[in-house]
């Protein structure tokens, strides 16, 4: 349990300490006229009805019925802070990016972490993939690298991206997490057992977010200051070591303190402990993507180290708590396209899906101007563009300079030579291609038999029997199968686990199923 005075407990306690002032602020409307009574509603006589005069109260009152927003469809339970990247190592030869620009250089950033299918209050500690999501605000515009704790996804092509989410959130009918949902997604597709091996491991369950790792998962493309081009993939190491939790502890901990990884974090940060993480860059040169013998835009299938090892780039610290959580946290708007001069996307097919995705979702869940928004504005340059106006205009809308282009009233200049995205070649028939057998086991299998030690594999086991023990049978075996098919022993041992389960499961499961089967069974019937 955390410490009853710990920093984020003080949290008021420090910020009346912290004001400095003799006297307090006048409470005003929001409009900025000072209140005479804040706690009482004006009524004619004592007893009779409120009066619509009562500004003090419509004005409080109208503004909290507008106060939630949207919460993100995915990703919605976080905590987030700000620091900086430092540059340790010279990557130029690979990338012009100014993040990258000298040894000792250092970029602002914002990094949010977040749980993926939980709603906003959901518990900190549950198995589940964590969001990591870095904002560095360059003098090129803003670079968000918004990646996972883990270096690879369950599918690879991103029109499944909202099948799969609704196959872990609710469902429809009873609201509820659905363990048929999930696993009959997770069976039908196979792509999927690398990452649902990796989940399923101890790595499933991070010790809060400072103990995990951060990847950018998808390959890049790094363009040098030649116009030379390269594939990347990133990689953050956590300087506090990897530290998880046991399934008991992060059982035990989602009752007694569901918010465990933002205290963790916030307190941290509040008593100078500051958590940082290594970069590192995996490069591959186009001629090597051509003849790699897996794809190398698959997002389920990682880079061999020992032919791609790291390289190390910099660091990111985290050293300044949000002053606001709404404000700096929930309005924090990652986008995987935004991407500056010496950064570029690859043909990953996620990622492309994921450059559409998230400033739709922006526009939806904070509005078409939410890049004026101060987490989210590029403050490092200056925008000067021809995009004017919209709800929440708040910024000077960009004066009286021109709003057409081009024009001849000093309009800002393009940069052909330095801006302009490297030229790739693709050829081949449009069409939809079915990735669904590129390669499903190879990788899961190393993971298996070589990462894993013993206890390891004995733990992902009983850790992926304990939850599939609640899908439907024919789901059960399906899953099995494919398990199998990246090693027996693997599909033996979570089936020896399930057949335990299943014959200690109470028989009025089966007659309830029955039940409503022949009651869907009899509407069919009758048309309703
Ligand atoms: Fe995503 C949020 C990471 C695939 C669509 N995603 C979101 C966040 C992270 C990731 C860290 C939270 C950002 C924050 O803290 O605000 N997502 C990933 C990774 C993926 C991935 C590492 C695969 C490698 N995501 C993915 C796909 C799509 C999306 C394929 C859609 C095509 N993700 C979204 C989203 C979210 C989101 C629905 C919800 C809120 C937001 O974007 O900002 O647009």
């Amino acid at each position: 349990m955390a410490d009853s005075r710990d920093p984020a407990r003080d949290q008021l306690k420090i910020w009346k300490e912290q004001r400095n002032k003799e006297k307090p602020d006048v409470l005003t409307t929001g409009a900025g006229h000072p209140i005479g009574d804040k706690l009482n509603t004006m009524t004619v006589g004592p007893r009779g009805p409120l009066l619509v005069q009562d500004v003090v109260f419509t004005d409080e009152m109208a503004h909290f019925d507008r106060e939630r927003i949207p919460e993100r469809v995915v990703h919605a339970k976080g905590a987030g802070a700000f620091g900086y990247f430092e540059v340790t190592h010279d990557i130029t030869r690979y990338s012009k990016a100014k993040v990258f620009e000298h040894i000792g250089k250092k970029t602002p950033i914002a990094i949010r972490f977040s749980t993926v299918a939980g709603e906003s209050g959901s518990a900190d500690t549950v198995r589940d993939p964590r969001g990591f999501a870095v904002k560095f605000y360059t003098e090129d515009g803003n670079w968000d690298l918004v990646g996972n704790n883990t270096p690879i996804f369950f599918i690879r092509d991103a029109i499944l991206f909202p099948s799969f989410i609704h196959s872990q959130k609710r469902n429809p009918q009873t609201h509820l997490k659905d363990p048929d949902m999930v696993w009959d997604f997770w069976s039908l597709r196979p792509e999927s057992l690398h990452q649902v091996s990796f989940l399923f491991s101890d790595r499933g369950i991070p010790d809060g977010h400072r103990h995990m790792h951060g990847y950018g998962s998808h390959t890049f493309k790094l363009v040098n200051g030649n116009g030379e081009a390269f594939y990347c993939k990133f990689h953050h190491k956590t300087d506090q070591g990897i530290k998880n939790l046991s399934v008991e502890d992060a059982a035990k901990l989602a009752q007694e303190d569901p918010d465990y990884g933002l205290r963790d974090l916030f307190n941290a940060i509040a008593t100078g402990n500051y958590p940082s993480w290594t970069s590192y860059i995996q490069v591959m040169t186009f001629k090597e993507a051509e003849t790699c013998s897996f794809n190398p835009f698959d997002v389920t299938k990682v880079w061999p180290h020992g032919d791609y090892p790291l390289i190390p780039v910099g660091k990111l610290v985290l050293n300044r708590n949000p002053k606001n959580y709404f404000a700096e946290i929930e309005q924090l708007a990652f986008d995987p396209s935004n991407m500056p001069p010496g950064i570029e996307a690859s043909p990953d097919k996620m990622l492309q899906g994921r450059l559409f995705s998230y400033p739709d979702t922006h526009r939806h869940r904070l509005g078409p101007n939410y890049l004026q928004i101060p987490v989210n504005c590029p403050f490092s340059t200056r925008v000067a563009n021809y995009q004017r106006d919209g709800p929440m205009t708040v910024l000077d809308n960009q004066g009286g300079a021109p709003n057409y282009y081009p024009n001849s009233f000093s309009a800002p200049e393009q940069q052909p030579r330095y801006a302009l995205e490297h030229s790739a070649r693709f050829s081949g028939e449009a069409r939809r291609y079915d990735s669904s057998d590129e390669d499903n086991v190879s990788q899961v299998r190393t993971f298996y038999t070589k990462v894993l030690k013993e206890e390891e594999r004995r733990r992902l086991c009983e850790n992926i029997a304990g939850h599939l023990k609640d899908a439907q049978l024919f789901i059960q075996r399906k899953a099995v199968k494919n398990f199998s098919d990246v090693h027996p022993e693997y599909g033996a041992r979570i089936q020896a686990l399930l057949d335990k389960y299943n014959a200690e499961k109470p028989k009025s499961t089966i007659h309830t199923f029955v039940q409503h089967g022949s009651h869907l069974a009899a509407r069919e019937k009758s048309n309703l």
